[in-house]
């Protein structure tokens, strides 16, 4: 009898070229945030393989844990072949584009990228990791209505691994209204 092959657990990045499905949550809230968010989610599609973008309303909020203006967010899905860090790399190269700058943590921001999820395909619902450069999924994704509240529209049967279901998290952030979030036309 031969030895089968061990598969490699489905928390392993992807190889180039195979393709995760992720979930990138934006946010901004200086200068135009509204046409920025809407550039910047052209410029995730670009990075999309074909066919596989999708991309929440806009949601507006007030600044949580955060300082000046109203926040405009949305969350995007989409496949991608690079591996996280690469992915992380293109995000970066984006918010610099969108010229954004880190003066103190949870500053105002031109645009800020997070990584909320990633490979949600995978048997355990997503791949998990923390290093010096990138948390997956994102710590403070389950906790705040700004990214739960686009991520249900996207994704009403998804669940956050080691968090839960994103619709019973939404309902929980629901409850605090500092946490309110109002979906904007247009
Ligand atoms: N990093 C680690 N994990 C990740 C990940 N999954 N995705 C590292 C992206 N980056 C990740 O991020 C700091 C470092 O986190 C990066 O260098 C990266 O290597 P940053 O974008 O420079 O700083 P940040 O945005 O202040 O940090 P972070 O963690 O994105 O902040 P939060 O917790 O997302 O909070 N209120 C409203 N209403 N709307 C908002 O969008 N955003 C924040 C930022 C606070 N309050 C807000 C909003
Ligand atoms: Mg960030």
């Amino acid at each position: 009898m031969t030895t089968p092959t061990p598969t490699p657990p489905a928390t392993t990045p992807p190889e180039a070229g195979q393709g995760a499905t992720v979930f990138i949550g934006l946010g901004a809230n200086l200068g135009d945030a509204r046409a920025t968010l809407r550039a910047a989610l052209a410029e995730l599609e670009a990075l999309a393989q074909a066919g596989s973008f999708r991309a929440s309303a806009l949601y507006a909020s007030a600044p949580v844990d955060s300082s000046g203006p109203d926040y405009v967010n949305a969350v995007a899905c989409l496949r991608t072949p690079r591996a996280p860090h690469a992915l992380l790399d293109a995000l970066q190269a984006i918010e610099q584009r969108f010229g954004r700058e880190r003066p103190y943590r949870n500053a105002p921001r031109t645009l800020d990228l997070d990584v909320l999820l990633f490979g949600v395909e995978g048997d355990d619902g997503g791949l998990r990791l923390h290093d010096e450069r990138l948390t997956l999924p994102h710590p403070r994704a389950a906790l705040r209505g700004f990214v739960l509240e686009p991520l249900a529209a996207l994704w009403p049967d998804g669940t956050i691994p080691g968090a839960g279901r994103v619709v019973d998290l939404l309902a929980l952030v629901r409850r605090d209204p500092a946490q309110r979030v109002h979906q904007l036309g247009g």
